[in-house]
């Protein structure tokens, strides 16, 4: 097959037919793409740290972090350089190949700047790949971020254009592109996707992966989470009074695996709502084209499987860390690569 750039062009119908696929064919599909592009055995580690915890004056729904929640989490300042980078020395110990840091920010103060791009700095020069996520950036914050080595800033969509307003309302989808436009102009890489499970139809699921699919140019990383019910938040609470059903296994898988065919280059992270997942729901997702996760055994503010539930589900299923080198390689090569498991 000739190398051709990935399409930007996808429609709605489109993307609704692959939905709609018999579950064998679309999972075929999938491994199809996903053989094409990554190695089949490999699934990428990162680990997160909430750097900057609570008091977030945004009012998304289903965030423990939001002041308009009441989960009980105390609104903490900025973590000392000192703590994140024994932090991320810990990450690295444990076999993870990217820090992920979080701060519940509307935005960064450009007075933060300088202390953010001091842990960038120390987290790469301990040989990890560098992630935060900070709420909306500036041209000009994202070009110091740049400059300080992060390699990559997750900002998500979180669901259709359409849902947004069921989501949040301190903000507008324009808002998270703006930001995303500044992001990739800035030369990082973007990390975009979103969670499903929040009340959202199957059409809402459609858009959503639409959006991201039809970004200039896709994310190199596209994180899907299943909503973790946080007591306390608009949507947890809607979730464990069952006013809302727990999303179905089978149409989470073919979520991720739609997102695989969509957007077949980028790494796609089966990310919050693991530590609730069965082993067998997990293998599926790695079949259907996730291959990334969060590793450790706490998110930002809730639990997360933890490593001793991955070495045994790895072992379980055959599958082997994927290196920061197997990456770099996988992206300079001239034709579709299989890294590392061939
Ligand atoms: N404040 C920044 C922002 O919103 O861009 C960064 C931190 S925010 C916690 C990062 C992402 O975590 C959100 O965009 C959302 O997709 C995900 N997230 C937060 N709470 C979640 C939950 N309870 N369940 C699933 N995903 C969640
Ligand atoms: C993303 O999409 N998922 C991660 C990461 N980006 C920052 C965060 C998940 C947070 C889950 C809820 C919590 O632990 O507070
Ligand atoms: Fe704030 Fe981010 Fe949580 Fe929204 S998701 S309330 S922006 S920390």
């Amino acid at each position: 097959m000739p190398m051709t750039d990935p399409r930007t062009d996808w429609t709605r119908a489109e993307i609704a037919a692959l939905f709609e696929l018999p579950f064998n064919d679309l999972l075929f599909e999938a491994q199809q793409v996903h053989r094409r592009w990554h190695a089949p055995n490999a699934v990428q580690l990162s680990t997160l740290l909430s750097i900057k915890t609570g008091g977030c004056p945004e009012d998304c729904g289903y965030c423990s972090q939001s002041a308009f929640a009441e989960s009980g989490l105390k609104a903490e300042k900025l973590m000392d350089v000192d703590a994140v980078l024994a932090a991320a020395g810990e990450a690295k110990a444990g076999g993870s190949g990217r820090f992920c840091m979080g701060a519940a920010w509307r935005n960064p103060k450009d007075r933060d700047i300088d202390a953010l791009c001091t842990m960038v700095a120390g987290v790469k020069a301990m040989g990890l790949e560098t992630c935060m996520t900070l709420g909306m950036l500036t041209a000009e914050q994202a070009g110091r971020l740049a400059e300080a080595g992060l390699d990559y800033y997750n900002h998500n969509l979180d669901s259709a254009p359409e849902y947004y307003g069921e989501v949040v309302q301190t903000r507008t989808y324009q808002d998270r592109l703006d930001t995303l436009s500044n992001v990739r102009a800035s030369g990082m890489a973007v990390c975009c996707g979103g969670i499903v499970g929040m009340g959202e139809t199957r059409a809402d699921r459609v858009g959503f992966l639409h959006a991201l699919a039809t970004l200039p140019a896709h994310p190199e990383s596209v994180p899907i989470n299943a909503l973790v019910p946080v007591e306390g938040t608009r949507m947890g609470d809607a979730l464990l009074a069952q006013d809302e059903a727990r999303i179905d296994d089978i149409e989470f898988v073919r979520t991720v695996a739609v997102a695989r065919v969509v957007m077949p280059r980028a790494m796609v992270r089966l990310s919050a709502g693991r530590e609730s997942m069965s082993e067998t729901c997990q293998a599926l997702c790695f079949l259907a084209g996730a291959n990334s996760i969060f590793t450790g055994d706490k998110l930002l503010t809730t639990g997360n499987a933890g490593a001793g539930a991955d070495a045994a589900l790895f072992a379980k299923l055959g599958l082997t860390p994927l290196t920061n080198d197997d990456i770099e390689d996988n992206k300079a090569a001239p034709e579709p690569a299989r890294v590392a498991a061939e």
